[in-house]
């Protein structure tokens, strides 16, 4: 049966929400990062915002110079990532298949769920009925068969958009579009692609795969075969997942220290959030920088203890940045990835282990053992999970 993927990714994400609580801020360009003229970055801008040609992951700065009538506003992540779990609550009813690759952004595969709630497009409206119903936010969605034309599908006609690409479609309707909206064409890639006069992803689609893996090496074989709208990648959700991780490339190179680390905040509290969601927890934190040149390296450290919390992902990766990053080369991209990945109620089983040896108290060990044999073996672990989870994640 050919799959159904769904790709939906709200509109103006943070902007919206702040729009949302504010009906003042409502139609107005709003750009949500933090004061004007500050050395921080932009999250998101409102629609109204980007006609001044704002846009996330540029500095402040030159945002006021763009926008000077524009409404700065601090992020508010808690606030934002509270909004994220009511999505995927929304996402979660039609399909356990649910792959949030960020907080505003996720994959679902719901062929298997259109018995129970009528085809994807039936269940694409829904979704976007709900989203703006229950919580007066709206959300661009692509249908495709495969994620890759779901993603690029849901692109199509954003803001509130609902886009369907069909195989027969594929000629029409995305080879048309620059190569740089494929996955893992960076500007370097693009720039080798356009000396060979290869601009379109039909160009690209239409190219012998033998010169495109002379160029990109043996990622032009999946290029060619994405281009020609092939793609078997399964939707997993995050619980079944390696690693996790978000990056952001910058709309001009960036050398500043302090923003870098700024940007590197959001990250973490994206990849936090996720691991979260997820129930899991992880022991490297890899810093990913591509400089201006496109030269791109990675740089981990792996603790003693798993890690999910927002503040220690963003401490670690700061002190990669702090030792990798000498401020002599600017950089377009930055990213960081948790991989070495642990279910926490695996971890928790460890921990209590653990202290139960250092209690020493036999006492205890009874009581312990009558409680899990009177509930099963998880009751008690479970229960201190989360003790130690609240105590530690201050942030949510
Ligand atoms: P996006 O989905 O990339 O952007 P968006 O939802 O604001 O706008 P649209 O999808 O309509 O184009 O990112 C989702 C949120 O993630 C965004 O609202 C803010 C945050 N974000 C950052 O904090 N920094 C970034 O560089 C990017 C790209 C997003
Ligand atoms: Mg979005």
């Amino acid at each position: 049966m050919e799959r159904k993927i769904i790709h939906v990714d709200m509109d103006a994400f943070y902007a919206a929400v702040e729009q949302r609580d504010n009906p003042k801020l409502r139609g107005k360009p709003v750009i949500v990062g933090g004061k004007a003229q500050s050395r921080g970055v932009v999250s998101t801008a409102s629609y109204e915002a980007r006609k001044y040609g704002v846009y996330s992951a540029m500095p402040l700065i030159e945002a006021y110079r763009r926008c000077p009538q524009g409404i700065f506003i601090a992020p508010d992540h808690k606030k934002y990532s509270k909004v994220s779990y009511e999505i995927m609550e929304i996402f979660n009813h039609y399909t356990p298949l649910v792959e949030a690759l960020s907080l505003d952004e996720a994959f679902l595969d719901v062929t298997g769920s259109q018995k129970l709630f009528g085809d994807c497009e039936k269940i694409a409206q829904e979704i976007k009925n709900r989203i703006k119903l229950e919580l007066d936010l709206t959300a661009s969605i692509g249908i495709a068969p495969n994620k890759f034309l779901a993603k690029l599908a849901s692109d199509l006609e954003k803001p509130d958009g609902l886009v369907v690409i069909n195989p027969e479609d594929i000629k029409k309707k995305i080879w048309p579009l620059s190569v740089k909206k494929l996955w893992g064409i960076g500007g370097k890639s693009a720039q080798k692609l356009l000396e060979l006069n290869i601009k379109t992803i039909g160009q690209l689609a239409q190219t012998n795969p033998s010169v495109l893996t002379k160029i990109l090496g043996s990622w032009g074989r999946e290029v060619h075969l994405l281009a020609n709208g092939i793609d078997h990648r399964p939707v997993v959700p995050e619980r079944e997942a390696h690693s996790i991780g978000h990056e952001t490339t910058f709309s001009e190179d960036i050398i500043n220290k302090d923003f870098l680390t700024r940007v590197l905040l959001d990250l973490a509290q994206d990849v936090g959030w996720r691991l979260r969601r997820a129930g899991l927890k992880g022991k490297t934190i890899t810093l990913k920088m591509r400089y201006h040149d496109f030269k791109t390296i990675t740089r981990s450290h792996t603790l003693t203890e798993e890690i999910n919390g927002d503040d220690l992902i963003y401490k670690e990766a700061v002190k990669l940045l702090n030792t990798n990053f000498s401020g002599e080369k600017s950089l377009r991209l930055i990213g960081i990835t948790v991989s070495g990945l642990v279910k926490e109620d695996q971890i928790q089983r460890q921990f209590s282990l653990f202290t139960e040896k250092e209690d020493k108290s036999e006492e205890l060990y009874q009581a312990l053992d009558k409680i899990n044999s009177k509930y099963g073996r998880k009751t008690v672990t479970r229960a201190r999970l989360i003790k130690k989870e609240n105590k530690k994640n201050t942030t949510f």
